[in-house]
């Protein structure tokens, strides 16, 4: 935090199809099912996003878990720290995508830092709802994006009609990114890990760095290239593999 004299700047931009939210931003809220956990809230309907995203800080110790809300899956990574998922061990870079119903009860060893992202479940007709998943970043192999080395893409939820989500994260070597604009239907809410780089969003270049949250909305164009010295990361969901809902 800045000297509290100081003039305020901010890189945190807000419209209605794309948000930039720099993590300093977010006071600390509480949540009853994780007593004792600091809890931001990343994006809500109220944003515009059509999901709710939490980055959750529970202490060494404690525990934690959501409510079974009817329909309602819930997606989640180990930021930083270690405990236990429903009695799997996590460490840094485990991930779980749970159906709607499945318990989800954390505990905490080490202080964790949970990244969490919860929609409503699309089913479709002729598919069979999918089976929890739980596993870590370290099992899921990494492949080139773009017909290049320089640009690699880990899907940690497999590419199967099953599922209506997507979650990637994408690591850039510094001076590589998006080789075009995107502009589609899915949304993204993504989590900056590493690095830093300059991200376009609705038309506009802007500076990203490890720890920011960006939101972008259905049709927000967008391209990302990376700076820095390190490979930029950042890990980002996506709604996939079903028809619009009219
Ligand atoms: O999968 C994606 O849509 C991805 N290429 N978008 C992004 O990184 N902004
Ligand atoms: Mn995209």
């Amino acid at each position: 935090m800045r000297p509290h004299q100081s003039l305020v700047h901010s890189r945190t931009r807000v419209t209605q199809q794309f948000a930039l939210l720099p993590l300093e931003g977010f006071p600390f809220s509480r949540l009853p099912g994780f007593p004792g956990a600091d809890v931001r809230i990343l994006a809500t309907p109220a944003l515009g996003a059509g999901f709710a995203e939490y980055l959750i800080d529970v202490p060494a110790g404690g525990a934690g878990q959501f409510d079974s809300a009817e329909g309602i899956e819930t997606f989640f990574y180990v930021n930083a720290g270690t405990g236990q998922f429903e009695g799997t061990p996590l460490t840094a870079g485990s991930f779980g995508l749970l159906p709607p119903g499945a318990p989800a009860a954390f505990t905490a060893d080490e202080k964790l830092s949970l990244l969490i992202m919860r929609k409503r479940f699309q089913p479709a007709a002729g598919i069979k709802p999918f089976e929890a998943i739980i596993n870590h970043e370290r099992r899921v192999p990494s492949a080139p994006w773009a017909e290049t080395y320089k640009i690699q893409l880990q899907m940690l939820i497999p590419d199967e009609l099953q599922y209506d989500l997507a979650v990637n994260i994408f690591a850039f070597t510094p001076g590589f990114g998006l080789p075009i604009v995107e502009t589609h239907v899915m949304e993204h809410g993504a989590l900056i890990l590493q690095g830093k780089g300059v991200y376009q969003l609705g038309g506009e270049w802007m500076e990203v760095e490890k720890d920011d949250f960006i939101w972008m909305g259905p049709f927000c164009p967008q391209s990302f290239y990376a700076t820095g010295e390190q490979p930029a990361k950042y890990i980002y969901t996506k709604d996939v593999n079903r028809e619009i809902v009219l």
